[in-house]
């Protein structure tokens, strides 16, 4: 991509409104623009980062053995009705009425939706477990929309939702969305920590919060400092083994949000070096209710004895939108983004130092047809402006690599690569600068 083709509006000045790191840069660097309180407009650089962390968060749900749908955002409330959520619902709901004074709703959720779904086409426990999901935009009238993308009203959500004949088989399901869940954050460079949770409106009384620490994060958590360390389960995970062991290891440590926060049993379990209390951001929510839906709404299948029974649910969340500000908070500096490979909108940054300048100019022309054959993403700043001000436009935005070709150093027979992670720079003849970004691009997306 050419920056003189793209559209990149950088704002100068820190915007006032914003008071945490990752909104100023998402505004900043030209991701988003706000169109009314909690609802965003997803700019061309930000939709990029939307997209590639919704196909990780695809990959790892295909992985596990769900299937991808799609279900509207607008719902009728008589199905809210059934389940007896359209009045518990509240304020949060955003009520609509369509031309016929038919009551419907901005989807919060979709439990309800996809219980009359799995209702009309399910008959036997044999056809049992079903694992669906779909990535779609939720409405949330918040309080207190704030922090950006964080706390949205308008958000992209991913969601699960399990169907199960007991409890031992639902407890299988989310055993894999847990696991899920754990490869799903750590490919976008995130540590998350599983967390005994409250379920909330939702219901149930399993449930974990997958957070992510940081200090600007709006829940208060405890736990064991060794979560941190434990290894993320590879690519290779048999997703229809027995899990249990491997959660066994997470849940063997203390960690608990807030609301669930037990002060004995934290010292209890854990050694006070090892003792964690912090803040962090909520960026999965997984739950098992069992017939909370399936009850009311008459979701029943036939058992072996031909007898009908209503399923055993689980829903399981990502906040997708909200992963593009929890990225940032874990990865920027005071120049702005430090974007992980993964979830990096282009792969390497190309810096004419002097447009117009033909043998400039044809070096880049050069290493950005190459690095483009090679499936390197490539964003080019092919603009007049001076050097400084293109350094600064990278740094600000955040790519992994830095490509910098200038008259001076290809006099040298040398052009320069930055790494933006840590700030080394290297200077390199232009091919092997090429196949050094290369390689390291490639084996940065390797799946682990
Ligand atoms: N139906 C269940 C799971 S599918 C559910 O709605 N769970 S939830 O309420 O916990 O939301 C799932 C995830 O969406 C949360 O973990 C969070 O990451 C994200 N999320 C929730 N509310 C917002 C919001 N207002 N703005 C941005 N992301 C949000």
């Amino acid at each position: 991509m050419r920056l003189t083709r793209y559209y990149l509006p950088l704002l100068k000045e820190t915007p006032a409104e914003a008071q945490i790191v990752s909104h100023q840069l998402m505004l900043r660097a030209g991701m988003i623009r706000q169109q009314g309180a909690g609802i965003y407009a997803w700019l061309p650089l930000g939709f990029r980062v939307l997209r590639k962390i919704e196909q990780i968060v695809r990959e790892e749900q295909d992985r596990a053995g769900a299937v991808e749908m799609l279900m509207p955002t607008i719902q009728p409330a008589e199905l809210w009705r059934e389940s007896g959520r359209y009045d518990a619902y509240g304020k949060e709901m955003l009520r609509i009425k369509d031309r016929g004074d038919r009551e419907m709703l901005f989807g919060p959720t979709n439990e309800e939706m996809i219980t009359e779904i799995f209702r009309a086409g399910v008959r036997s426990y044999k056809e049992l477990p079903k694992l669906l999901y779909h990535i779609q935009w939720k409405f949330r009238d918040e309080i207190r929309p704030r922090f950006g993308v964080m706390r949205g009203r308008e958000f992209l959500m991913k969601d699960t939702y399990s169907f199960d004949i007991d409890e031992a088989a639902a407890r299988r399901s989310y055993n894999r969305m847990f696991v899920a869940y754990l490869r799903t954050f750590a490919r976008m460079g995130l540590t998350s920590i599983p967390m005994r949770a409250e379920s909330g409106p939702i219901g149930g009384d399993l449930s974990h919060e997958f957070i992510v620490l940081a200090e600007t994060g709006e829940s208060a958590v405890f736990c064991d400092r060794r979560l941190l360390d434990l290894d993320i389960p590879g690519h290779d995970t048999d997703f229809d083994a027995d899990l249990q062991p491997l959660i066994d290891r997470y849940t063997g440590y203390y960690a608990a949000t807030e609301e669930k926060h037990d002060a004995g049993e934290f010292e209890k379990r854990t050694s006070e070096g090892d003792r964690i209390s912090a803040r962090g951001i909520e960026v999965g929510h997984i739950f098992f209710f069992g017939r909370k839906y399936s009850d009311p709404m008459k979701a029943v299948v036939a058992g072996p004895e031909g007898k009908d029974i209503p399923v055993e649910m689980g829903s399981y969340g990502i906040g997708v939108s909200r992963l593009v500000g929890a990225i940032i908070e874990a990865h920027h500096d005071d120049a702005g983004c430090k974007w992980p490979m993964a979830v990096a909108p282009f792969h390497v940054g190309l810096i004419n130092l002097k447009q117009g300048d033909a043998a400039t100019d044809a070096a880049c022309e050069t290493a950005y047809a190459a690095l483009e054959k090679a499936g390197v993403e490539v964003f080019y700043d092919d603009t007049p402006a001076r050097p400084g001000e293109k350094f600064a436009r990278m740094d600000l935005i955040g790519l992994p690599y830095q490509l910098v070709i200038g008259p001076r150093g290809l006099a040298a027979g040398e052009v320069e690569i930055k790494r933006r992670a840590d700030g080394e720079r290297l200077a390199l003849a232009p091919e092997a600068a090429i196949e050094r970004i290369v390689s390291e691009v490639k084996a940065a997306l390797a799946l682990r």
